[in-house]
């Protein structure tokens, strides 16, 4: 790879700060003490940290709800602490990566204290206001000038009774959309983030960026009779000037540069939006964070199950492999901060924990595209276990709760569908050892920690070699060492049964073949008859010389 794209052979590490490592006693984790943790990053050889939202904030969305863009929340530190994490990763040769929330602000950002201030205020339209549906009562319900539902349930708008006007909001009342319309709002975002690239951060995650950009004519969308609302995606998302957004954005804050990093997260996003945003030629990002395989296991609605059916997975994978193979560049991930814990829902957080937490990781990591780690994962964290509902934080599961009986859900029924898919299962303390808290914090922290932390936590991985920390630390070794890792194409490869993802990697004569059993049963995989005798480079079990997978069996052959 070139400087400029040094991120094709990259992993990034997901940081959730306010539970990684608390340094002050205060029960929520800060920057100091991921300061004090930079160790076991490196231990486990990442390039990157991309950290979630550490702005100043009444975290109302932990974060993601942000009330000055260029300021560090007391909760999380100061900026002082900012540029000493900067220096120590750059000194150990690692990046940095903020989170960069500009689909919304905070209700309480100063731009939108006085965009409602009144109708006439200069930044009114920094927003997007609108008056009542025609012939409606403002207040009553439905008279909302669209019938959208919102993220986290309820209406897209909210009625300011001093202007009479509503505004939108695709998340939270407290997360008031910005009008990106306005060249004003744009300039003002691109001017905030150059001021970080200044500071020395590499790059930015990009939230909801395929939102920035929506249908002005804001039509209605098809109303679920339950509700009386519908989902408004198809005219919030990727809307016409998204593209024209993006190379902006690229030209105004990016261009002339230092190598950087950008990825943007685009729920829902096809496979024709992201190759238009990754193709290099159009300069407008280097990845985005696509959402398909996250959402075979329920119907659209996070709260709604349905069951992972055998080879979804591998299957849902290959294609964007195959997509984007040739001109985009694709991101690789199956956990971060707003899903469940990968191996409680794609493997087994029971009898072939260790095994199923491995085999996911090697065909997830041996894909072509940059790998990215969410804190605790690398060692094989689990689901939070929530007794009941008042173990619950996130405001996404709690307006669930509240909107329960109207979906005619009972109380315990509510709590299943939460632990089943709430975000606060990777939410949980990471478990850095045995003791009080997991090592977290020493105070009461803000979330339960996970009891399992007595025999899963990282000191009990560090020195264990067949350990998922140790297998991670391969992974990630790997694709440092071996260039048709980060670069080979990608061919799948027909196992003979659903539950097998098979593929081969080539670049040149190098070629890498990975074969991962994605199930608990014991599999007779069929593999093309030139890998008989290949050696093996990598394996989740000690070398039985058959050639029958065991449950969750990863092996990755080379010649
Ligand atoms: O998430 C956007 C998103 O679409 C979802 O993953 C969302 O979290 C929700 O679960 C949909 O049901 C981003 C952030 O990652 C998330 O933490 C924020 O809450 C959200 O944007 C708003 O900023």
């Amino acid at each position: 790879p070139t400087d400029d794209d040094w991120w094709t052979s990259a992993v990034v590490y997901q940081v959730y700060p306010r539970s990684f490592a608390d340094s002050d006693g205060d029960g929520v984790g800060d920057i100091r003490g991921i300061i004090g943790k930079v160790d076991h990053l490196q231990r486990l050889g990442v390039d990157v940290v991309w950290l979630s939202p550490v702005y100043t904030s009444p975290q109302a969305d932990a974060g993601y709800d942000i009330s000055d863009y260029q300021d560090v929340d007391p909760v999380f530190g100061t900026l002082a602490d900012i540029d000493e994490l900067i220096a120590e990763l750059h000194s150990r040769g690692m990046r940095l990566v903020m989170d960069l929330v500009v689909n919304h602000t905070s209700d309480e950002h100063p731009w939108f204290r006085e965009s409602r201030s009144s109708i006439d205020n200069p930044k009114r339209d920094w927003y997007w206001w609108r008056d009542a549906r025609p012939g409606s009562t403002p207040g009553e319900p439905g008279a909302e000038p669209t019938n959208w539902e919102s993220f986290f349930s309820g209406p897209t708008w909210t009625l300011d009774e001093e202007t009479g006007q509503y505004y939108l909001h695709l998340f939270d009342p407290k997360q008031p959309d910005l009008n990106w319309e306005n060249p004003e709002v744009r300039r003002a975002v691109y001017s905030m983030m150059r001021w970080w690239l200044d500071r020395g951060v590499d790059g930015f995650r990009m939230d909801v960026i395929n939102l920035i950009s929506k249908d002005t004519a804001l039509p209605d969308a098809e109303p679920d009779p339950r509700t009386g609302r519908g989902d408004g995606f198809p005219h919030y998302a990727h809307g016409p000037r998204l593209h024209e957004y993006l190379q902006e954005m690229r030209r105004e804050v990016f261009d002339g540069r230092r190598p950087l990093i950008t990825v943007g997260e685009m729920p829902g996003v096809d496979v024709d939006e992201a190759l238009l945003t990754t193709d290099p030629a159009r300069r407008e990002l280097n990845m985005v964070f696509q959402f398909e395989h996250v959402g075979l296991d329920h119907d659209g609605n996070k709260f709604q199950p349905v069951p992972l059916e055998p080879g979804a997975l591998a299957d849902s994978l290959s294609g964007w492999q195959e997509a984007l193979g040739e001109t985009g560049w694709n991101s690789l991930y199956l956990s971060n901060h707003d899903q469940p814990r990968a191996v409680s829902r794609f493997g087994d957080d029971g009898e072939f924990w260790r095994e199923s937490a491995t085999a996911l990781a090697t065909m997830l990591h041996l894909q072509r595209g940059t790998p990215y780690i969410y804190q605790g994962e690398e060692i094989g964290m689990t689901n939070g276990s929530f007794d009941d509902l008042d173990a619950i934080r996130d405001v996404e599961s709690l307006n669930f709760r509240a909107r329960s009986a109207e979906l005619g859900l009972t109380a315990e029924q509510t709590l299943e569908r939460i632990r089943r898919g709430g975000r606060d299962n990777a939410r949980t303390p990471v478990q850095w050892d045995a003791g009080e808290q997991a090592g977290f914090s020493t105070g009461a922290p803000w979330i339960g920690v996970n009891p399992n932390h007595s025999w899963l936590n990282a000191a009990a991985q560090y020195d264990d070699e067949g350990s998922v920390f140790n297998h991670y630390r391969r992974l990630v070794a790997l694709r440092h060492e071996n260039p048709v890792v980060a670069r080979g194409d990608f061919t799948r490869v027909d196992a003979g049964d659903p539950a097998v993802f098979a593929f081969e990697r080539r670049l040149g004569d190098e070629r890498l073949l990975v074969v991962a059993n994605l199930s608990g049963a014991g599999v007779d995989a069929e593999l093309p008859a030139d890998w008989a005798g290949a050696s093996q480079v990598l394996a989740n079990y000690p070398d039985d010389g058959a050639a029958r997978l065991r449950p969750w069996e990863a092996r990755v052959l080379a010649v």
